[in-house]
């Protein structure tokens, strides 16, 4: 068939997919409600491939198969920012809030003001151009005024549409945002460089920073980046805007991401509130932010504010404590884990990250010690997100002076054991076993923490006593424990000593993937020990098993199987279990009683009041759970928050089990 005689149905047909898929993207990445599984979506773009490969003259740039298709360039170009990119000042703490909102009262003449807040992301400002609702051009912000030109790269991000789609496309907009990279793809990144021996990004603003300035369109399109558009610049349309908040909702109207934290609050007490309670939440965010931005909501009172040097006066980004600092190594010691795992540690002249002190830093191993090349004496950056260990970042080489080179023990600094590393491991182990003091501690400690056999009242401090004083040595012992010797301890009261001989009764009474979690096998955290319970049902089927057994569980790899079986062949270990069982007891696991939300299907609609669907969507999945896009009879249960719209319908209609936002919580 020669190019002219295209069918008008396959014409047809490709624009049907086209705006199909566009319509999927705009479910998914602005508003966070996919309608069709990825396999679904998956094959929509793949019959499109299919279509435009058998007819190469229907292909428009534009299309969505068209994401990649740019030659790599040999230096970036410039582009002119007709509306000036400006930057935001900043406030770190409350009084520079309040003397912010007074300059405004007072300029303004009102105490009547409106702000939007935003969460202030950590990544890379860009602006991006539409034509006719056709993404034209793309920029850095460079020094505000110029930038790099990046379309090649933007058009591999995967949030941001090639086409505006919806009502009142305007002529020109040109919209501004965010490019970053989440946790998540940040993580994966790193695992990819690390296994190709490449370079290593030190946070995910960097990692993103580098992936945007590729002069390769195909590198930047593996990487996973993500995009939330905060404003616009240039624009020429007929929506009159009048609000800021107006302007982020039109965005979304046009397919644009725009950030699900964004509020708009009706003081600054309510400001003081929004920073407070994102910034506890700022550790469970699927990416990283450095503070908030309030900006005064309404466009008149903006123009009337007008702008001081580069930064706007209507707007202030009040940032949080910084999580990476400067300090310096005073020594690096070792750690002896619960497995013998020996761990590097920075011993770090004090210094204030993230909202604490801290003195000490993870250096994982030694292959990261080598990698990073950190020395006693050197200036690092620490680096602590959220709840996570603080971890050394990076070297500052040009304050390097007197170092000394770290070099792992030979022997266990706690137990005087050989130090070996396995064939295929990173980590050093102390071969001692429970015969290391260290090792038998941290056993202990790991039986008695909350997701494991949670014996309150049993701290660190007390098992260390309870270990020095000869008292217990393993986990089995505790349970031969007497009142009198618990309160012969040091600094051990009476009453103290009761309440941990009942804590330690109220343990015997357990659960089956409890008790398992807490044996603190290698590779069996809380979900493979459930997995365990739940597949066996009962302990000594456990024991047993073969290692092609226990591979046959969906979860089970074949390190944590080996890790399983050979712990249970362990002569030690097994009669450690056979005293523990003789004092520990747990109900029958029933056939059909599910502890987890394994095998069942949920739907999210609507919105949810206390999370996110995106949050909703991670807790129900870290019990087991599948979360789809579409209700279908095999949907276990849909959860509705406010207007669920059609997904809710179809769950009635078809007869599936609902629930309210707290029904799911109560089953969390
Ligand atoms: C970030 N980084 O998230 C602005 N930003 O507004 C938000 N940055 C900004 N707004 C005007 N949410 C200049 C910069």
């Amino acid at each position: 068939m020669t190019l002219q005689q295209v069918p008008e149905k396959v014409q047809k047909q490709i624009n049907m997919l086209r705006e199909t898929i566009n319509q999927h993207n705009y479910q998914y990445y602005v508003l966070d409600d996919p309608n069709i599984p990825d396999s679904e979506y998956d094959r929509l773009l793949r019959e499109l491939i299919d279509i435009e490969t058998e007819f190469p003259k229907l292909v428009i740039p534009n299309s969505p198969t068209q994401r990649v298709g740019a030659t790599p360039l040999s230096e970036f170009g410039e582009i002119k920012h007709t509306v000036p990119m400006l930057s935001l000042s900043n406030a770190f703490n409350d009084e520079e809030m309040q003397a912010f909102n007074k300059r405004i009262n007072e300029r303004l003449e009102t105490d009547v003001v409106m702000y939007s807040a935003e969460t202030k992301l950590d990544g890379l400002a860009v602006s991006i151009r539409y034509e006719n609702a056709v993404l034209k051009t793309a920029a850095t912000r460079g020094d505000g005024y110029s930038g790099e030109n990046i379309t090649h790269n933007i058009r591999t991000i995967q949030s941001i549409p090639l086409n505006l789609i919806g009502d009142n496309i305007p002529e020109l907009l040109e919209i501004r945002g965010e490019v970053f990279m989440t946790h998540k793809g940040f993580e994966e990144l790193n695992n990819k460089q690390r296994e190709k021996d490449g370079k290593l990004f030190a946070n995910p603003r960097n990692a993103a920073a580098g992936s945007l300035r590729q002069l390769d369109p195909k590198i930047t399109a593996q990487r996973s980046l993500s995009f939330f558009a905060y404003g616009i610049g240039d624009y020429k349309g007929d929506i009159e805007f009048t609000s800021h908040t107006q302007i982020l909702e039109q965005l979304k109207q046009w397919g644009i991401p725009v950030s699900p934290e964004t509020k708009e609050l009706k003081n600054l007490n309510s400001c003081l509130n929004y920073y407070k309670d994102i910034g506890e939440r700022r550790a469970s965010l699927a990416y990283e932010i450095d503070g908030v931005v309030f900006k005064v909501n309404d466009l008149l009172q903006q123009q009337a504010m007008g702008f001081v040097s580069r930064a706007p006066r209507w707007a202030i980004a009040y940032k949080f404590p910084p999580i990476e600092e400067i300090t310096r190594v005073l020594d690096i010691e070792v750690q002896v884990g619960r497995t013998g795992a020996i761990t590097p540690v920075a011993r770090l002249e004090p210094v204030f990250v993230g909202g604490v002190t801290i003195t000490n830093a993870t250096l994982h191993n030694l292959d990261e010690v080598l990698r990073k090349d950190v020395r006693i004496g050197d200036w690092v950056y620490i680096r602590r997100a959220g709840d996570v260990i603080p971890e050394v970042v990076s070297v500052i080489k040009e304050k390097r002076g007197d170092v000394t080179e770290f070099k792992m023990p030979e022997v266990c600094p706690v137990c005087n054991s050989t130090v070996e590393r396995q064939e295929g491991e990173a980590t050093y182990r102390c071969m001692g076993g429970l015969s290391c003091a260290a090792q038998n501690i941290q056993a202990i400690i790991h039986f008695i923490s909350r997701k494991a056999m949670d014996i309150d009242g049993l701290g660190e401090k007390i098992v260390v006593q309870l270990t020095e004083a000869g008292l217990v040595n393993t986990v089995d012992e505790l349970y031969s424990l007497t009142k009198e010797q618990v309160a012969s301890l040091e600094r051990m009261g009476e009453k103290s000593a009761d309440n941990l001989i009942e804590a330690l009764d109220k343990s015997r009474e357990t659960t089956l993937d409890r008790f398992i979690y807490s044996l603190g096998i290698r590779e069996v955290g809380e979900a493979t020990a459930r997995s365990l319970a739940q597949h066996f049902k009962e302990l000594e089927l456990i024991e047993t098993a073969s290692i092609e057994k226990l591979e046959q569980i969906s979860d089970i790899g074949p390190v944590a199987a080996h890790n399983i079986h050979s712990f249970f062949q362990e002569p030690h270990n097994i009669k450690i279990i056979e005293i523990l069982k003789k004092n520990i007891h747990w109900p029958v696991v029933e056939e059909n009683e599910s502890t987890t939300l394994d095998g069942m299907t949920f739907v999210i609609t609507g919105t949810l009041s206390t999370m996110g669907r995106t949050e909703a969507r991670q807790k129900l999945m870290a019990l087991g759970a599948k979360v789809s896009g579409s209700v279908s009879k095999k949907t276990t249960y849909v959860v509705y928050g406010d207007s669920p719209g059609s997904k809710y319908e179809k769950a009635v209609q078809l007869g599936v089990k609902t629930l309210t936002e707290q029904e799911m919580l109560e089953l969390l």
